[in-house]
């Protein structure tokens, strides 16, 4: 974004990067998931905004960004409200035996299916932020039993919260369900591993709509064919697309989608990085800043 007055806000884009104009003006820059080497080149950057709610793509750069600039994430009602769509689906899908009555279906078979009710059935939600928060609500709201994992300690009406660590293993012993929905951080890297998925009930069903390093896959994979788990929906994977081999595209008990649960909306998300980018200009504090240290 090239430094200029701030008459309409849309006029201070500068371009799209490498057509950015002189490195010297740029004060703030909007990224998404590809290289951001040349962050580095802007001796004046002070502002980087993500494009989506996550910032793991940004902070595997963060040597490259300057100290004092901030960093801005996307926190969106629109943004939350398709991921808690995508969550319910999935996890209903699973619950209602939608596989199997598609099955019958075609089969021309009038059947009924024994499912479980929702008072009975405990769903847990790693990562009660804005995504996970609001789905731990709606699902609580639907009547399931929901428990939340956190790293610091949250309270949510009608949701059993837990926190660190330590917490880990008790809090997914019972779930039957677990949804991910945590910040890829160094922490969380690799969290769903084969020692985690053994504190899992056996037949827990697992939902990843995070970041595909949180999953071990081989571990994932193996989980599902020893009969750990019953199975496993994934918005994202470690590669992304995963190639043709990869050992998810074969696997019956495994349904993946190519990281669409929510989507940055234009017409929602750009108020407010107009409005980050007028408090470029004023020296008001930013919104939605990213705790650099945390990595979230
Ligand atoms: P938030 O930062 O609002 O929430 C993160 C939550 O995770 C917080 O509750 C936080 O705990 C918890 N957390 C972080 N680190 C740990 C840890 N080490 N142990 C336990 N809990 C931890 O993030 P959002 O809800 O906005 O987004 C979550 C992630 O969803 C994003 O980072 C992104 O990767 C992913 N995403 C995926 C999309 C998709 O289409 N698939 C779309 C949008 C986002 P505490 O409350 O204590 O801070
Ligand atoms: C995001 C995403 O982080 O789309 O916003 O994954």
């Amino acid at each position: 974004m090239r430094r200029r007055a701030w008459t309409p806000p849309l006029s201070v884009w500068g371009g799209i990067h490498p057509d950015s104009g002189s490195s010297e003006d740029i004060d703030a820059a909007l990224v998404w998931n590809h290289p951001l080497d040349d962050l580095a080149r802007f001796p004046r950057l002070r502002l980087v905004m993500s494009l989506g709610a996550g910032v793991d793509h940004v902070m595997a750069f963060r040597h490259l960004v300057p100290d004092g600039v901030v960093l801005t994430r996307i926190v969106d009602p629109a943004m939350t409200a398709q991921m808690t769509c995508w969550c319910l689906m999935v996890m209903l899908d699973h619950l209602r035996r939608m596989e199997d009555y598609r099955r019958l279906h075609r089969e021309r078979r009038y059947e009924e299916l024994e499912v479980p009710l929702p008072r009975d059935v405990t769903v847990g939600i790693l990562g009660l932020g804005v995504l996970g928060g609001d789905c731990a609500r709606v699902i609580g709201g639907m009547g399931y039993q929901v428990m939340g994992w956190s790293r610091s300690p949250r309270h949510i009406d009608g949701v059993t919260c837990q926190s660190g660590l330590e917490a880990l293993e008790r809090f997914l012993a019972p779930c039957d369900v677990v949804i991910c929905l945590l910040p890829l951080t160094r922490e969380t890297e690799g969290i769903l591993n084969a020692r985690t998925m053994s504190w899992m009930k056996k037949g827990a069903f697992l939902i990843n709509a995070a970041r595909g390093g949180h999953v071990v896959e081989e571990d994932l994979v193996r989980a599902i064919d020893d009969g750990r788990l019953a199975g496993a929906a994934l918005d994202v994977q470690r590669q992304e697309p995963m190639p043709d081999d990869h050992p998810f595209w074969y696997h019956p008990k495994i349904l993946t989608f190519p990281h669409i649960a929510a989507l940055t909306v234009p017409e929602t998300s750009a108020p407010q990085i107009a409005e980050n980018c007028r408090r470029l200009h004023t020296g008001e504090p930013f919104i939605n800043i990213v705790d650099l240290d945390r990595g979230y």
